[in-house]
């Protein structure tokens, strides 16, 4: 919150139009970019492992089971998420499913995903209004396609979010984070990595095919995964996540202001970190 006024108050005070300030609704939430390149063929997956990490979900063992799929859109344009959980808590709904910043390590502690993927730093209020996703935090799945009711065991359900992105380098680049499942009340109930587990070159059917739940790479021809599913090794070369929101940059004009924009965009980046 407080980073989040200092980002507004440092754009106004130059005078660089930030996101935040283009929009000509009422609304003074940042836009987050829709992502018009994300690399074709790249599906990543996260599915969530056998026991909870809030035990008392399931006080006999067990987990929410299920995964989520994602792959480019069809002219690279947004990413479809095919999101697919079943065995559901029988109670403590609506649940909510978000991007969080952070992967799970290795001990599978939820709470370290940290937030929600969040590179325009709205922050957590207001509530994201879905009829104006752009001003939702990118991570915030639920948030802009429906949270999960409750008195239902399984949940399944295909979209295409033009905000998170498959492309390595930017904020909203998600391949190499987490999401996390909670209960309405946001306790953590479980979190998974994603992983690339397949990059063909060929186009987008192949993210709305199932693998069969064997570890054999059997998913569809298309797909070249050779059943080894990377765990999460960051790529460390790129290091950049500078959020998407570089469209205040060209609006900025002059060279003057394209520098200022360029330290307000890494200064946001920090705040965004801290
Ligand atoms: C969801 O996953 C279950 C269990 O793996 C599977 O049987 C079902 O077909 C999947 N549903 C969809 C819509 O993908
Ligand atoms: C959240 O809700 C669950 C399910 O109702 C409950 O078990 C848990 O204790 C709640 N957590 C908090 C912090 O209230
Ligand atoms: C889980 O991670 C959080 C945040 O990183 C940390 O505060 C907490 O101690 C960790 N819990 C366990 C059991 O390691
Ligand atoms: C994930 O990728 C983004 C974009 O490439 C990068 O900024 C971020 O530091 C990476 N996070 C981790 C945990 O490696
Ligand atoms: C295939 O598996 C090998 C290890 O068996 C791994 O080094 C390689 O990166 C994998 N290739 C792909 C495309 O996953
Ligand atoms: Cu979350």
């Amino acid at each position: 919150m407080r980073s989040q006024t200092a980002i507004s108050l440092l754009f106004a005070a130059v005078g660089i139009p930030a996101a935040a300030a283009q929009s000509s609704t009422a609304s003074a939430l940042p836009k987050a970019s829709a992502v018009a390149n994300n690399p074709a063929g790249m599906v990543y997956k996260a599915t969530l492992p056998d026991e909870a990490f809030f035990k008392p979900a399931y006080p006999e063992g067990g987990n929410v089971k299920g995964e989520i799929t994602a792959v480019a859109g069809p002219d690279q344009s947004g990413v479809i998420f095919k999101v697919n959980f079943s065995n559901l808590p029988k109670s403590g709904g609506p649940f909510t499913y978000h991007l969080h910043v952070a992967p799970v390590p290795e001990d599978g502690n939820c709470t370290a995903t940290l937030a929600h993927l969040d590179p325009t730093a709205r922050g957590e209020a207001p509530p994201c209004d879905p009829a104006d996703a752009e001003t939702c935090q990118v991570g915030d799945l639920s948030g802009k396609f429906g949270k999960i009711p409750e008195n239902q065991d399984a949940f399944s359900m295909t979209y295409t979010d033009k905000y998170a992105s498959t492309l390595e380098g930017i904020g909203a680049f998600f391949g190499n984070r987490s999401f996390v499942f909670h209960y309405a009340n946001k306790t953590r109930i479980s979190c998974a990595n994603f992983a690339l587990v397949a990059s063909s070159g060929s186009p987008t059917e192949s993210a709305c095919e199932e693998p069969g739940p064997a570890s054999t790479a059997s998913g569809s021809p298309s797909m070249t995964a050779n059943g080894t599913i990377p765990h999460s090794s960051a790529p460390t070369s790129v290091q950049t996540s500078a959020p998407s929101q570089t469209s205040a940059i060209p609006a900025a004009g002059s060279n003057i202001k394209a520098g200022w924009a360029s330290a307000l965009v890494l200064a946001a980046a920090i705040m965004f970190v801290l």
